[in-house]
């Protein structure tokens, strides 16, 4: 029973996020033939390659800034009901630009999500600018530089997604560096798809302060131990690791071991019902595929409250 525990989430992407229901309404609305990805009301892809298309194709069906703002709340307001005080969302404004919206008015429409749901709920947020690995690093450069250049308060956070088999971590520094000088906290998708080389490219390139996936760390024990010593947060999303084939099942997944190692942990969804799951179960994964006391998992969220890009007066409220 973790529905009474406080949550935050720190690795969603916003368009993974999006209900079958509401994606499925949107593309009505648009008379945009989504069958080939939404299909029997859930999304259809079969390996990671094709979990990308489905997510791009789908993404499409929300054009608006409305469209957007609809999308944040209704994401935060689910958040919201199962006891979530803090969620950072993952945007990419090569996304706006793709379906002709343009970066600003689509940040804009996740900004109003955001206001909406806090005057609602009370829930905290912000937003990851990402990169997407295959649009290229020109296109992830630009998408630092968007970050860097917005001035929007609830811009807090740099990211790189997308195909992780796409070139070294070392092609997309660049990116890293605009973020970080821009004063943005820094977080990179790896150890996921790739192995463990990829977290210590990762820690070496781009020197950020958490790691999304980075569960094939677990691979190199000497890397588990430098994660532990830097104090490298992992944005671990177990649900779907399972649902990706990353781990065969529950038991073989890395978490506790990590954990144990001394390497701080966090819980979240990546692209829920993508994965068939949701922040809720995620942390009822927590306590009865992993075996966390409700004390541990209190303790993985404090530690997504000490990690989150967001400033001290706020993140100590959240405590
Ligand atoms: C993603 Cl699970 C995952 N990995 C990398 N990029 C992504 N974009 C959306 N979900
Ligand atoms: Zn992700």
């Amino acid at each position: 029973m973790t529905s009474h525990l406080k949550k935050v989430e720190l690795h969603c992407h916003l368009e993974g996020a999006a209900p079958p229901t509401l994606t499925l309404a949107q593309a009505r609305k648009y008379n945009i033939d989504i069958s080939p990805y939404l299909a029997d009301g859930a999304y259809v892809w079969h390996d990671f390659a094709s979990f990308l298309e489905c997510y791009d194709k789908v993404s499409e069906v929300y054009k608006t800034e409305e469209d957007y703002a609809l999308l944040t709340e209704t994401y935060l307001q689910e958040l919201a009901g199962i006891g979530t005080i803090y969620s950072e969302l993952i945007v990419s404004p090569d996304h706006g630009k793709r379906i002709g919206l343009g970066a600003d008015a689509y940040i804009e429409g996740v900004c109003e999500g955001i206001r909406r749901a806090k005057t609602k709920s009370g829930i905290e947020a912000r937003l990851i600018v990402t990169g997407e690995r295959h649009f290229g690093p020109e296109s992830v450069i630009g998408a630092a530089e968007y970050a860097a250049g917005a001035r929007n308060p609830l811009i807090t956070g740099f990211n790189l997604a997308g195909e992780e088999r796409m070139g070294r971590v070392a092609d997309y520094a660049r990116a890293f560096d605009i973020a970080r000088d821009a004063g943005l906290g820094l977080t990179i998708h790896a150890g996921e798809v790739c192995g463990a080389y990829s977290v210590a490219d990762a820690l070496d390139d781009v020197r950020p302060s958490r790691i999304g996936h980075g569960v094939r760390a677990i691979e190199d024990l000497d890397l588990v131990k430098r994660l532990a010593d830097l104090g490298t947060v992992l944005e671990v999303c177990p649900g779907s690791n399972i649902a990706l084939k990353v781990f065969p099942d529950f038991a073989s997944h890395p978490l506790r071991k990590l954990k144990d190692a001394g390497i701080r942990v966090t819980i979240s969804s990546d692209d829920p019902p993508f994965f068939h799951t949701s922040l809720k179960r995620e942390y009822e994964l927590a306590a009865d595929a992993f075996g966390f006391s409700d004390a541990a998992i209190d303790e993985m969220t404090r530690t997504g409250i000490e990690a989150a890009f967001v400033d001290e007066a706020t993140r100590q409220a959240l405590f």
